[in-house]
């Protein structure tokens, strides 16, 4: 990574923080001082954000690294923190979910509806003999009830595994084995695309093939018909006819929270373990800090799915252990049109949106026009996970989304980091449009070479995290080798996120995505991130994935995919200018070595469910290969498309 090429994207362009949100920012500029002076006070000041009903009698133990303890001796209970606190604090009518099924049903669920649904479901759990350190698998579509059902757990000790809905039975099956789950939450289904998109069928197969389950607990969402058996029973004659009445014990601030999969590049999806305490301190101090969120008059917006780490830390356990107001979706973006996002935006008066870049470049495609039917003034900040934004990405947002005058926080993290950990602070930093800029307070990240030598500016490299972090995470499921070997023997006692990065002048932190994806063109390395962002600040082009193809003469090949925007004329003659104008705008963008040797438009790209791009799939087609595993792709129908286009194009 030390041959990158430097700076290949000259982006000069940065944003202050809007005055008046500067003024009122939850958190200030000596923050980072406070957190430098001494790290770990820092956190126990965070930890104090929550209650607890034992105090803890060490920070941090870091005796046996890479296994930490945080907050060691201190007890609590996550759904007390995030319900039964903000209740007994007389907040039972705020609402805590603005909930927008995709056929237009609503819900409005407050804090004291929250608590007693919850409440339910942990007395219906304990019923079907979940006790704490259970391990309870759940496969829900984006209802109130996923929240539930997870609070539920957490409730009681148990340790959930959120499932994706709409991961095969495949997936499902050995997820479920591995945590050896005895008890699947589900639903007959849920409405995706306009029409219901059935569950139950999975969990059946996936259960009848995994030995621990004994009971599946269906909700019912769709109506549809389902098959029945022993096993099984209904939400609504189990949870919602058991008693509201639950006391919440403290745990372990180490107890297992959950486990959630992460696939991996291996076979053997990997059980990313994450605790109590720490986890939920972090979670709920980002939110504050990031968000600028104030729960008396914000209405917050994740788009995440639930299944996806985003929708752990940022719809369940950060927002609602600050007491938050939030919108829940369930459906598609285009369902039953195209400014369904805008519509949920303007309805509910949302202030703080969080999304992720595949769906701004989705809607730059879709064009302006639609943001612009509709009244986005209630917006105040903006922020962007899981995926490198791409500048042009990240100025469309600001400037048709933002009105040209919101702070954007792109946020860096990971499933194994539990929480965000380089981001702006949207009162305090002066963005750059691409960049996630600094670690937060109390986080210290940074780019090292080949050696594990800390780069200078201007440098590029690997992103490593240099000291633990309050919701890191504790372990891989039942593979303790594996979390060492993965995460923590790249680089002497340091975290390897697995991302290439760079710092420019003046040491602000840019993802290069992930060094796996890294092309080696000529002996130069070219990260696909940048090839990527060099395609779309061309006006025709919407998202592009860009993967490196085996070359006899260079090592490797620039292949690119691109989606062109909405307006950009790409039949016959004109496609074919439109991509030899492509290829000399990276070669003029980022240099000759950078211009890629095939560029094939495309309309769409193969995507996980959470959205991001499966360059592996794409490098597949592109080496004539038959396609690597597909089980965590959102549409499967993408890869015909794109590989027929292959074969009878160029
Ligand atoms: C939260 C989440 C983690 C990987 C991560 C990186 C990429 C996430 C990013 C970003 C650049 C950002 N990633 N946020 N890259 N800028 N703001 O996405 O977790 O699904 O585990 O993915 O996503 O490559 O290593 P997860």
């Amino acid at each position: 990574m030390s041959e990158t090429l430097e700076n290949l994207l000259k982006e000069t362009r940065q944003f202050p923080p809007p005055a008046a949100l500067a003024a009122e920012a939850n958190v200030k500029a000596d923050a980072y001082a406070e957190a430098d002076a001494d790290r770990l006070a820092f956190w126990e000041r965070q930890a104090r954000r929550l209650a607890w009903a034992q105090d803890w009698e060490q920070v941090l133990d870091w005796s046996n690294p890479p296994f930490a303890k945080w907050f060691v001796g201190g007890r609590l209970n996550v759904a007390y923190n995030c319900l039964d606190r903000h209740v007994e604090a007389g907040l039972g009518d705020r609402v805590a979910i603005h909930w927008e099924g995709e056929p237009g049903d609503t819900r409005t669920i407050t804090y004291a509806d929250l608590h007693r649904m919850t409440c339910q479901a942990a007395n219906a759990l304990t019923g079907l003999g979940v006790t704490a350190g259970d391990r309870v698998a759940i496969y829900l579509p984006m209802i109130p009830e996923a929240a539930v059902a997870m609070l539920a757990c957490a409730r009681i000790g148990a340790t959930h595994s959120v499932v994706f809905g709409g991961f095969s039975a495949d997936a499902l099956s050995s997820r479920i084995a591995d945590a050896s789950a005895k008890v699947v939450i589900t639903a007959d289904g849920g409405f995706r695309r306009g029409k219901p998109s059935a569950l139950k069928p999975t969990v059946d197969e996936a259960v009848s093939r995994s030995g621990s389950v004994e009971h599946v607990l269906v909700v019912r969402r769709t109506g549809e018909e389902v098959a029945w058996s022993d096993r099984d029973h209904w939400w609504h004659e189990t949870v919602e006819q058991a008693s509201p009445e639950h006391t919440a014990e403290p745990f372990d601030a180490e107890h297992p929270l959950f486990i959630l999969y992460t696939s991996g590049t291996t076979a053997k999806p990997k059980g990313i373990l994450h605790t109590t305490g720490g986890y939920l301190t972090q979670t709920a101090y980002t939110a504050h800090a990031v968000f600028d969120l104030k729960p008396e008059t914000d209405v917050y917006w994740c788009t995440a799915d639930i299944g996806w780490v985003t929708g752990h830390s940022y719809i369940v356990y950060g927002p609602l252990a600050n007491g938050a107001t939030q919108v829940m979706y369930e459906g598609t973006p285009d369902t039953p049109h195209k400014g369904r996002v805008w519509e949920i935006v303007d309805r509910y008066g949302v202030t703080i949106l969080y999304t992720a870049p595949t769906l701004i470049r989705t809607m730059m495609k879709w064009g302006e026009d639609i943001p612009a039917g509709f009244d986005l003034s209630s917006l105040r900040l903006l922020g962007s996970v899981g995926e490198p934004i791409n500048p042009e990405a990240w100025m469309w947002y600001r400037q048709h989304v933002g009105r040209g005058e919101l702070p954007i926080v792109d946020t860096w993290w990971q499933t194994e980091t539990g929480a965000i950990m380089i981001s702006p602070l949207p009162g305090v930093t002066a963005t750059k449009p691409g960049s996630a800029m600094t670690p937060l307070p109390g986080i210290s990240a940074d780019v090292v070479d080949d050696q594990g030598q800390s780069v200078p500016n201007g440098g590029g490299g690997y992103l490593v995290l240099r000291e633990p972090w309050p919701s890191m995470l504790r372990t891989i499921w039942g593979d303790d080798n594996r979390f060492v070997e993965t995460y923590w023997s790249r680089f002497d006692g340091m975290y390897f996120a697995g991302d290439g990065a760079k710092k420019d002048a003046d040491g602000h932190v840019w993802l290069l995505g992930r060094v796996d994806d890294v092309m080696l063109v000529s002996g130069h390395n070219i990260s696909t991130t940048e090839v990527e962002s060099a395609l779309v600040s061309h006006p025709s082009v919407a998202e592009a994935a860009v993967v490196g193809a085996t070359d006899p003469t260079t090592g490797q090949a620039i292949v690119a995919f691109a989606i062109p925007r909405g307006t950009a004329d790409v039949s016959g003659d004109a496609g074919e200018a439109l991509i030899a104008d492509l290829r000399n705008h990276v070669a003029k963008t980022l240099g000759p070595i950078a211009k890629p040797r095939q560029i094939m438009l495309v309309a769409e790209l193969p995507k996980t469910r959470s959205g991001k791009i499966m360059r592996r799939l794409l490098r597949d087609v592109a080496e004539n290969r038959s396609l690597g595993d597909v089980t965590t792709l959102q549409d499967s129908s993408v890869m015909e498309l794109i590989s027929s286009g292959m074969k009878g194009g160029k």
